[in-house]
């Protein structure tokens, strides 16, 4: 195994030393992060640490999480042998220690997505008002019925990804780009008929420092596309894998 771990980055100057730290803690791991230029120069931050194993990914503007990790994935696709992609948040709310124990189930399960899940037994969230935990809640299982699809943390951006994967998904076809790209990507995947998706039990932790990128037009976008993708499933069942498979 050869992985590496995307992580997008939008004003993460106070988290991300700390977060490179804990990730590179666990051996044999790369980082690329992926900036869309933040005005608080988190970028310049991680050049200055000159840590070996990191790259940036640099863009030219804020342009959404899903774009950020599209175009990290496309980078590595192209140019590098690594043979699994990480997705990864920036802002403390994903561990090392979770991280180490998915790619340990990683290892053993080949032809596997792995998933961090905050709800099934074992999960847990730290630090969520419970208004945030019932919105979560209440959206991945709105998404689980919408979709067909059993897996209960549809939202959580915290997975493993084999490359083989990923190149057989069109990457073009997903549109959705605030945290909606999470549950588009899985859809997409679920798709890949030798590709079983295995959920780990993850613990989750509010941020600390910096502020959330979430905003009523990310929560909407998730509403009416979920929406949209559940009723072209129901009207089109087939139509899914033509799109998004290659
Ligand atoms: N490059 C890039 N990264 C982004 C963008 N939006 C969010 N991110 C990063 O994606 C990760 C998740 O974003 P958060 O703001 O934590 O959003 P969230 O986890 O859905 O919301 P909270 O739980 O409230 O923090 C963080 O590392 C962000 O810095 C973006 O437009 N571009
Ligand atoms: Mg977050």
């Amino acid at each position: 195994m050869k992985p590496i771990v995307l992580m997008p980055t939008y004003n993460e100057a106070k988290n991300i030393e700390q977060m490179l730290k804990s990730v590179l803690s666990i051996t044999d791991l790369h980082i690329l992060v992926i900036d869309d230029n933040s005005p608080d120069k988190t970028a310049d931050l991680v050049k200055s640490l000159k840590v070996q194993n990191v790259d940036i990914l640099l863009r030219n503007e804020k342009d959404g999480l899903g774009n950020a990790y599209k175009a990290g994935i496309e980078k590595i696709l192209k140019n590098s042998d690594f043979t699994h992609l990480i997705s990864m948040d920036a802002d403390g709310s994903h561990r090392a220690e979770d991280l180490q124990r998915m790619l340990e189930i990683a290892r053993q399960n080949p032809k596997s997505i792995i998933l961090g899940s905050r709800w099934i037994p074992g999960g847990q969230i730290v630090n969520w008002p419970k208004s945030r935990k019932w919105l979560s809640m209440a959206g991945t299982k709105y998404a689980k019925w919408a979709l067909k699809m059993d897996i209960n943390d549809l939202t959580g951006g915290f997975r493993i990804y084999p490359r083989a994967a990923l190149e057989k998904i069109d990457l073009n076809q997903i549109t959705s780009n605030g945290y909606c790209y999470q549950i588009e990507m899985a859809f997409a995947l679920k798709h890949l008929s030798e590709y079983r998706v295995i959920e780990v039990p993850i613990t989750f932790v509010e941020r600390a420092q910096g502020s959330s990128k979430m905003s009523q037009r990310i929560v909407l976008e998730a509403v009416l596309k979920v929406t949209w993708l559940g009723l072209r499933l129901r009207l089109n069942p087939t139509a899914d894998k033509l799109h998004y498979v290659k």
